[in-house]
């Protein structure tokens, strides 16, 4: 008989990335279970699987370990497609308001949301995150640039609004998707930090209603917490279940066997390598071994990463 593996997020409470996650869970009803990671480094049973990939939320199943949102919520709907968060009309894009809400839009949140919390930000967050990024996390810039942040934000949330009026109640018409899982948690995460949120949404009083909405959807089954080395201990006594898979498109002739490195094209630009098992135009899994994870299948998205010979 063939063992069934949980479905284990890796994820801190205050992670709007992660947040994306567990309303999916909500939203497809599914029973998980979470182990929290520290904010930041060291993550000493995490690092093994993912053989370096640092950024949160990471999804382990077994042996298969998938990196990024984007990846996470194309396995979940793979794996529960009911109810669909990819509603017929608007699947592409639905996918593809990821690059919108998750570079631009949280571009402006995040530094709206440091700037205001400014002295309130840890010392030691401020230190890992300028490691992350190979560049200062200048929380006076931050500060001095939030009437830039404020109007950057409103307009964000504006065309939330002018969505939602036209068609409703969600982003897409009357299936909720992943557009509205993306968007949302931008307005999470402002909500979750800044007192005055109210007050900044005050005249978006259909965005009001559909974030409540979204909030009222809960976290689906969340079945206990595990320890970080009992999901390590998971994945070394597993065996990867991912088929091998060609492209026979790929543009650049990459095929299962070939050695690669899979990096994040933005920041926490940590290479991973590995030999390529399957791969598509939106999807790339690469096999590895560590001695303290055994042999691993790592999988990422392709917008947002590069894949560079080994
Ligand atoms: N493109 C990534 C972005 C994830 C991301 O930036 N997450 C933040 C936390 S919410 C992060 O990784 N921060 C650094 C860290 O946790 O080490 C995704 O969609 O998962």
């Amino acid at each position: 008989m063939t063992t069934t593996f949980p479905i284990i997020l890796h994820h801190f409470e205050q992670s709007p990335f992660s947040e994306k996650i567990r309303i999916v869970f909500g939203l497809k009803n599914i029973e998980w279970h979470s182990v929290l990671i520290s904010r930041i480094m060291p993550r000493p049973d995490l690092m093994p699987m993912t053989g370096g990939y640092r950024r949160t939320p990471v999804m382990q199943i077994g042996a298969d370990i998938y990196c990024d949102t984007q990846c996470i919520l194309r396995e979940l709907e793979l794996r529960f497609p009911e109810p669909t968060l990819l509603p017929s009309g608007y699947r592409g894009l639905a996918s593809a308001s990821a690059m919108w809400a998750d570079r631009s839009f949280f571009q402006n949140t995040v530094n709206l949301v440091f700037g205001l919390l400014a002295d309130k930000v840890p010392q030691d967050f401020i230190a890992d995150r300028e490691k992350l990024r190979g560049a200062k996390f200048d929380v006076a810039a931050m500060t001095a640039a939030i009437p830039q942040m404020r109007d950057q934000f409103r307009a964000h949330v504006g065309w939330i609004e002018t969505q939602l009026a036209d068609g409703g109640p969600w982003l897409g018409g009357d299936k909720v998707g992943l557009c509205d899982v993306h968007a949302y948690m931008n307005l999470w995460y402002v909500r979750t930090n800044l007192p005055n949120a109210d007050a900044m949404l005050a005249e978006f009083g259909h965005t009001r209603a559909w974030e409540a909405r979204l909030r009222a959807v809960g976290h689906g089954r969340r079945s206990g917490e595990m320890s970080t080395a009992a999901a390590r201990e998971i994945a070394a006594a597993a065996a990867p279940r991912t088929v091998e898979l060609s492209d026979p498109n790929d543009p650049n002739g990459r095929k299962p066997g070939d050695r690669v490195e899979v990096v994040p094209d933005d920041y926490g630009k940590i290479k991973v390598g590995g030999e390529i098992v399957a791969l598509s135009s939106q999807h790339i899994a690469i096999r590895r071994h560590d001695p303290r994870a055994g042999e691993v299948i790592v999988h990422f998205p392709r917008a947002g990463f590069l894949i560079l010979p080994a």
